[in-house]
């Protein structure tokens, strides 16, 4: 992270955006494994907020097919949003703790009303990209870095005020290997960075992790990281909704997070989709604790 300000965990426990339930106990499970005392043993000044900053949306029963539940999306991005807008205010790093992917709407709209040329490092699975005429199963989770674009519907791409939020020179994604066809060309078209895990077959983590972070940092004046758990291999990572093989091993992880402490780039940043109830134990929560750990810069020696 950019210099050493006080950290706003926003625990997100909502799981709406995504295809099946669980992840909505994802920060209580990250919390549990030990996330606020292994950053203040870091030196970092940690303030946990209670999750009482989002409405309650359990009577919101709005949903379409190509938009699934998207009245309870809306409803906690544009409370998050407001949340994360204020940490910034309040001079503070705001990381949000999921949760699905959905939240990160929320997030980086509010990232975006501060650093007008915001860049965001995705690192996913998945590439977030499908609108809802793309998307093969309406799960808001799978539109939200298309929604940050400017692209889909008016009720996401408006959370945090209309339009896009981003410009795609700025963004980059690593870790892909799971892309629907509609985001297969959204990248071409719009020239989105993408390192995809052939990439990292191929070149290395280092090598990799060194352009991604000249692609976000560049031209920019702030970087939000939005770290999808998933992206790590599920042998590693067991624990979310939609595992795909092959993923980052437990160095290549770790790596990515020492390198971007050192580049002291990341403004603001998203842990999101564990999944306590498909985990095997707490494995995959306490993944997510030492990636966070290696991020705030803890090290080896
Ligand atoms: N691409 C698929 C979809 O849009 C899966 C998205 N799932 C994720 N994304 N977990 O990170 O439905
Ligand atoms: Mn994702
Ligand atoms: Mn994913
Ligand atoms: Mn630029």
């Amino acid at each position: 992270m950019k210099e050493q300000l006080p950290i706003s965990v926003l625990p997100v426990p909502f799981d709406w955006g995504a295809g099946r339930r669980g992840a909505a106990a994802g920060p209580e499970a990250v919390l549990q494994a030990g996330l606020i005392r292994r950053l203040q043993k870091l030196g970092c000044r940690v303030q946990l907020r209670s999750g009482d900053y989002l409405p309650n949306t359990d009577p919101d029963r709005r949903t379409s097919a190509k938009l699934k539940h998207w009245g309870r999306v809306q409803a906690m991005n544009e409370a998050l949003a407001l949340e994360a807008a204020a940490a910034i205010r309040a001079g503070m790093f705001p990381l949000a703790i999921g949760g699905d992917h959905s939240l990160a709407i929320g997030t980086v709209a509010a990232a975006a009303k501060t650093r007008h040329r915001l860049g965001v490092l995705w690192i996913d699975a998945h590439g977030d990209l499908n609108t809802p005429q793309t998307s093969p199963s309406g799960n808001i989770h799978g539109m939200a870095l298309a929604a940050l674009l400017g692209l889909g519907d008016p009720r996401f791409t408006g959370i945090g005020g209309p339009g896009a939020k981003l410009n795609p020179r700025h963004i980059a994604l690593v870790g892909a290997r799971e892309l629907d066809a509609g985001e297969k060309e959204l990248i071409r078209e719009l020239g989105i960075a993408c390192f995809t895990m052939h990439d990292i077959d191929r070149y290395g983590m280092a090598r990799v992790m060194e352009n991604a972070i000249r692609v976000v940092a560049d031209g920019t004046d702030g970087v939000h990281l939005s770290f999808d758990i998933d992206s790590v291999d599920p042998g590693e990572a067991p624990g979310t909704g939609t595992p795909v093989r092959g993923g980052l091993n437990y160095r290549e992880a770790h790596l990515a997070m020492e390198m971007l402490h050192e580049a002291a780039i990341v403004t603001s940043a998203d842990l999101v989709e564990v999944n306590p109830l498909l985990d095997n134990g707490h494995r995959t929560a306490r993944l997510a604790v030492e990636l966070a750990a290696s991020f705030v810069g803890e090290r080896i020696l």
